[in-house]
């Protein structure tokens, strides 16, 4: 599929999605939505990916849904902005959300409604120091979506969570890491190398053990303790099975780096 809204880079094992309408802060529309879950099912089927980074081009990360993607209904009648989640946003939130490789989102700047729950979505949230996250929702009225209600209360606690939803206020990039928003804030200068060197470290990494690691994180949260420790015996027991890892405990008894195929099973 040809993108006229976003970019899809594919080099060495990582697969570099890029958001982008620079002009518009990468706004989101429901034809880069189309696009960008075309994109991750490319992705998906490439067995010879084994990391996403996730950014925007120009000199924001993403200012959320598109606020004149919209054509006024003929008979005047309001939109059903439910329509938009279901058809647009979910599709592609829960092809993030299971995709089987680490995803990492580099947030280069401005993350506001939408854009800001989007990253909340990968696996490991890094930023700019010049970024910042909005909860834009409530400054026209709207509800956080796309996870924004699931992720910041478990990711930074309620108190912090209402604060942002309901105030809308920005965050700095640095205040997000003192809260455990995200993974880390870099200066400016060395952002792009930080995030280049992190996703490529996870694409040389055990890539089926990593996969499994983040759906025992994903459920834990739904989850009481015995049965959590019933899925990590699971896990433990198909990660045992890898490539990956009779080469990790090789290597370290080798005392040399692992050099991981990403193999599911022996
Ligand atoms: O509606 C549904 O389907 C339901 C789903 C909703 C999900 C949502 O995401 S709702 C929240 C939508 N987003 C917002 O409300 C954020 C709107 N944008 C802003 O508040 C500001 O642009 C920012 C704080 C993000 C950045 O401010 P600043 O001063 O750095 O940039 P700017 O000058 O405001 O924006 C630059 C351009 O991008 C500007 O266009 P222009 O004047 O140069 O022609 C601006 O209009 C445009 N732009 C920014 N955000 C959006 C946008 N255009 C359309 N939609 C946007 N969301």
């Amino acid at each position: 599929m040809a993108y006229e809204n976003i970019l899809l880079d594919v080099s060495n094992g990582v697969a570099t999605l890029t958001l982008n309408r620079p002009d518009r802060l990468n706004a989101v529309t429901m034809d880069m939505l189309e696009e960008l879950s075309a994109a991750l099912d490319e992705v998906s089927a490439n067995e010879d990916i084994r990391a996403l980074l996730l950014t925007g081009s120009g000199r924001g990360f993403c200012a959320g849904q598109d606020l004149s993607d919209r054509e006024p209904n003929p008979d005047g009648t309001p939109h059903d902005l439910s329509d938009n989640l279901l058809r647009g946003y979910h599709p592609f939130l829960e092809r993030l959300y299971n995709l089987d490789i680490p995803t990492v989102c580099a947030v280069n700047g401005v993350a506001a409604g939408a854009g800001a729950n989007i990253a909340l979505v990968c696996d490991i949230v890094i930023a700019s120091e010049s970024a910042k996250f909005i909860q834009a929702f409530a400054k026209i009225g709207l509800v956080p979506d796309c996870g924004g209600t699931y992720n910041l209360p478990r990711n930074i606690g309620m108190a912090r969570a209402k604060g942002m939803a309901l105030l809308a206020h920005p965050l700095s990039a640095s205040d997000a890491e003192n809260w455990g928003l995200i993974w880390k804030c870099y200066s400016d200068d060395v952002f792009l190398d930080e995030a280049q060197k992190l996703v490529r470290h996870l694409a040389d990494g055990p890539t089926w053990g990593l996969a499994l690691t983040k759906r025992a994180l994903n459920a834990s949260p739904d989850n009481d303790f015995l049965s959590q420790l019933a899925l990590e015996a699971d896990s433990q027991k198909q990660a045992g099975l890898s490539d990956d890892y009779i080469e990790g405990v090789t290597a370290f008894m080798e005392k040399r780096a692992p050099k991981f195929t990403g193999k599911k099973t022996r």
